[in-house]
């Protein structure tokens, strides 16, 4: 049998339940991109850049929003910037509720290194949404694959801190905190030029 999920903007969805277990057709997707993703198409719909997703309620409004890292494709050296997704509903003006707009500049650009958060250009290929200082709030963590001579903000992972909320109750997004990270020795990565997060921790990587 096929049953049907409606969503809260009036939108189905079906879903098959166990006799279709065979079926290939189980389950159907339609492109909405155009009507659900708002951002330039060089950092959207058109990106052909490398990239890694988190994802989670970095706002507490109760629904997921994206962080996407990015940079050249491959194990290569050249950065670009990162994207926020925040997901917005018709009470904020969309047509439909579930709309992806890029507002990188709004709520992660904020750096306490003079730089512009995001919207610096990294090499990035991992990211991760954690609470790194236990308030409660998800936190971006970044790591970068190439970034020999360059600047310690660069070659080395970020930590994003989450603002959390003003006293009015407006999110106030994310400020990369250069000191969260500590200086890494060439000795704590097996292979200098490629780092991770694994289990949390920040090691080398084996390839
Ligand atoms: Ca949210
Ligand atoms: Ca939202
Ligand atoms: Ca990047
Ligand atoms: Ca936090």
């Amino acid at each position: 049998m096929v049953s049907t999920a409606h969503g809260g903007d009036g939108s189905t969805a079906s879903r098959a339940g166990p006799g279709l277990a065979g079926n290939t057709n189980w389950v159907q997707f339609a492109d909405e991109t155009d009507t659900r993703l708002v951002a330039d198409p060089a950092v959207g719909a058109d990106d052909v850049q490398e990239k890694d997703y988190a994802w989670g309620d970095v706002d507490q409004d109760g629904d997921i929003d994206l962080v996407v890292v990015r940079k050249q494709i491959g194990s290569t050296a050249g950065r670009r910037p990162n994207v926020l997704f925040m997901n917005e509903w018709i009470a904020e003006g969309h047509a439909i509720n579930g709309v992806l707009v890029d507002r990188t500049e709004q709520y992660a650009s904020d750096a306490d290194d003079g730089g512009l958060g995001f919207l610096d250009e990294t090499n990035d290929r991992d990211v991760a949404l954690v609470d790194v200082n236990g308030d409660g709030w998800l936190d971006i963590v970044t790591a970068v694959a190439h970034g020999q001579g360059l600047p310690k903000t660069i070659s080395h992972p970020r930590v994003y801190i989450n603002k959390a909320n003003d006293e009015m109750g407006d999110w106030l997004g994310f400020r990369y905190e250069e000191a969260r990270i500590p200086p890494i020795r060439r000795s704590q990565y097996r292979q200098a030029d490629c780092a991770e997060l694994r289990r949390g921790r920040i090691r080398g990587c084996d390839r």
